[in-house]
């Protein structure tokens, strides 16, 4: 394969790659052509129930049943398009924002569910925030709270795949504000020394937080770092799903086929707040958040399938109406469910529990049968 200058140079390309206009209008029908309409119908129901569910699980946050959430309002076609343009055998590294790569590969959406609550059922029994799932079956690792660590593990499982012969490529996602960090250097130039078969896929959705991004970089566009790493570069409209499967297609080709890794900047908005614990009234116009709005990834698929005969207003309703209660009733599931065991504590990180650990598990457990404990198990 040779990338979009017919080389198989790495090349950064720093034009935004788009296929939909953001009214719907098609601009390249070739590459339209390569999705069934069945699939584009399908994108487009789990990207808005997904809105559906960012709404439910904030308004529950504020009901105080949930502790925290992090909503991919506006973003959701950079979860979707790569979980959609990928394949089974591949490896991703989610951030916070990308629930529409577990969901779209087949995470249970009960267990989705039970990692907002932390119960029994949770991935990751109960140990971190919200939001941070995991999904083993799926290929997906879990998800760090520090920005960052998900790249370099990222390009470690890409290089693994080279030395063994699979055919798997690695994807991580990050903010701009994540490419200022350290384990962004690392990773990418590991990646560029080994040809690692990495996707380095950056949603530069304007900001870090409060922190726009002007005051994260210096540089014009995240991609462009590419070329100091030696491995391609793209700009995609990231609200543009269909662009988003091209651009993630390609760098796939790329790095299967021996090239190497690509950096995937997606140009995109958080229309949401950063998390429930963020208010962006106090760092950002409305007028911009409106301007966005109007852009958003849903609005233009939408446009696109009506266009076509594939979507109306009752299908619109439908879809709320399911995936509303969908949520709803997962989440009332969850809450049923008890708190995880509280020897799962002390799981997993060893494979035989060392003498201090036992000791310290033994004493837990004569605490807990003294009935001195505040803690009770659901
Ligand atoms: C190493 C580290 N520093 C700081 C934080 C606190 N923090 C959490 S999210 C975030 C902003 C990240 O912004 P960006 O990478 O642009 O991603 P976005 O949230 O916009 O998707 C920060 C600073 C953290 N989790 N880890």
């Amino acid at each position: 394969m040779s990338d979009n200058l017919g080389t198989t140079a790495p090349h950064v390309s720093v034009e935004p790659v788009s296929v939909m206009a953001p009214d719907g209008t098609v601009l390249d029908q070739d590459f339209v052509d390569t999705i069934p309409e069945a699939d584009l119908v399908a994108l487009y129901e789990a990207m808005l129930a997904q809105r559906v569910y960012d709404d439910r699980m904030i308004k529950m946050q504020r009901q105080g049943r949930l502790g925290f959430y992090l909503a991919c309002t506006g973003e959701e076609a950079c979860s979707y398009g790569p979980a959609y343009a990928l394949q089974a055998q591949d490896w991703f590294y989610p951030a916070y924002r990308e629930p529409g790569i577990a969901l779209w590969r087949g995470m249970p959406f009960q267990a989705w569910i039970d990692n907002m609550v932390g119960n029994c059922d949770d991935p990751v029994k109960g140990r971190q925030m919200p939001v941070h799932w995991t999904a083993r079956a799926q290929n997906i690792v879990s998800i760090s709270s520090p920005v960052g660590t998900q790249i370099p593990q990222c390009v470690g499982s890409a290089y693994a795949a080279k030395l063994r012969g699979d055919d798997a490529v690695s994807i991580c996602f990050f903010g701009e504000g994540t490419s200022s960090e350290g384990d962004f250097h690392v990773g990418l130039n590991f990646a560029g020394v080994w040809k690692a078969p990495a996707i380095f896929f950056c949603r530069n959705n304007g900001y870090a937080i409060s922190t726009p991004y002007e005051k994260t970089t210096a540089a014009k566009h995240i991609a462009l770092r590419a070329h100091g790493y030696g491995i391609r570069g793209v700009v995609v409209d990231g609200n543009d799903i269909l662009a988003v499967i091209k651009v993630v297609r390609e760098a796939a080709e790329w790095g299967r086929a021996g090239h190497g890794a690509t950096l995937i900047e997606a140009k995109t908005y958080r229309i949401a707040a950063h998390s429930t614990s963020d208010d962006p009234t106090s760092y950002r116009t409305r007028e911009e958040e409106a301007h966005w709005g109007e852009r958003c990834p849903l609005k233009r698929l939408r446009a696109y399938l009506e266009t076509k005969g594939l979507w109306d207003e009752a299908r619109e309703q439908a879809c709320i109406t399911a995936s509303s209660e969908r949520v709803i009733s997962a989440l009332g599931v969850a809450e049923g469910k008890p708190h995880p065991d509280l020897d799962t504590v002390f799981d997993d990180v060893f494979a035989e529990r060392p003498a201090h650990l036992q000791a310290q598990y033994s004493e837990l457990k004569a605490h807990l049968a003294s009935g001195q404990s505040a803690y009770k198990p659901k």
